[in-house]
């Protein structure tokens, strides 16, 4: 059980995980500082609203004043949605945002870890973190990956994103033990566009199927996530050439303005959606939909065996 005076856990998750009733995690860094308001908060609801209609529980996690909530209610949401000093927590600042009180928006690597911690198996996310480009200069790589090599969850994400250097992310996600599958896919997405022309080796076709996966990682008591690459869907996505222009021109802007470590995503994200003229926000929410309304069928399915 969680120490009530760290965590809050919100009666209608508290009831569902007692009675094996299905619940998916949802992170809040992607609202606080992967997408500008209000748009953020509308995707949020969206979000919210899509994971009910499924006959699923959603568990955005997210801290606030100190507490690890598992679940906001609509102020909470409001709040780390709006709050300009929302504080981006990925698993090392856990304790340091707790202790000191603050508020801050949980990554996929602290999201990973609160929900394991507090029973839920499924995560669906937008892109992870990963191995930034030039990362043999910077050493940039996310701690996302590090807790999907240590995490056991099932976690749905449109590849890694594509501001990162993708085949490198890829190898270390082997290095780290960790499964990848495509979700009707043999080809490893890069968050705008469906393709990343790398491949992947395991492939799924239903909830049901990797949710099998999943029962068989837990037996084995292997201790890695399992990762789910699904791809955004065909008519939102970006091609790959009119995405790497932007990329580009990002990363110089980046480099140009001395933004490195934990700002350096929000960074780019925001760079892309000014080049774009606001596609990009519309590819992220469409694909981040898609991966929301994927895991919460994996979360019903899981419980359906379980
Ligand atoms: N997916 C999105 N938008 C985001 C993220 C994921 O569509 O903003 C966030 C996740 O919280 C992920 C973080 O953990 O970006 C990666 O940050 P970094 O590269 O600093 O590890
Ligand atoms: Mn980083």
């Amino acid at each position: 059980m969680m120490n009530s005076s760290l965590y809050s856990v919100l009666p209608e998750i508290q009831t569902a995980l007692r009675s094996g009733r299905p619940v998916l995690a949802l992170e809040s860094t992607i609202i606080a500082h992967g997408m500008p308001y209000p748009q953020n908060v509308t995707f949020a609801r969206e979000a919210d609203r899509l994971v009910r209609s499924v006959g699923v529980v959603p568990a955005t996690i997210a801290i606030i004043s100190g507490k690890i909530c598992v679940g906001l209610n609509n102020e909470q949401l409001e709040h780390i949605a709006s709050d300009k000093n929302i504080y981006k927590v990925a698993v090392r600042d856990l304790s340091h945002n707790v202790s000191n009180g603050f508020s801050g928006a949980t990554t996929v690597s602290a999201t990973m870890r609160v929900a394991h911690k507090a029973g839920i198996s499924v995560f669906s996310t937008g892109g992870i973190g990963g191995v930034h480009r030039e990362w043999s200069s910077s050493a940039d790589v996310s701690q996302d990956l590090h807790e999907l090599g240590r995490t056991p969850l099932v976690v749905v994400s449109s590849g890694a994103k594509a501001i990162l250097d993708l085949p490198k992310t890829v190898e270390f996600l082997e290095s780290l033990s960790v499964p990848v599958f495509g979700y009707k896919t043999n080809d490893f997405p890069a968050f705008y566009s469906c393709e990343s022309g790398i491949k992947i080796e395991r492939r799924v076709e239903s909830p049901k199927d990797i949710a099998e996966q999943f029962e068989t990682h837990r037996l084995l008591g292997l201790s890695s996530a399992i990762l789910l690459a699904n791809p955004v869907p065909r008519e939102e996505e970006i091609e790959r050439g009119v995405v790497s222009v932007y990329i580009e021109k990002a990363l110089v802007e980046a480099k140009e303005s001395g933004v490195c470590g934990k700002e350096l995503t929000p960074f780019l994200l925001g760079e892309i959606y000014r080049l774009s003229g606001g596609v990009s926000l519309k590819t992220n929410i469409a694909l981040a939909l898609n991966n929301v309304n994927l895991g919460a069928r994996i979360a019903l399915a899981l419980s359906k065996n379980g």
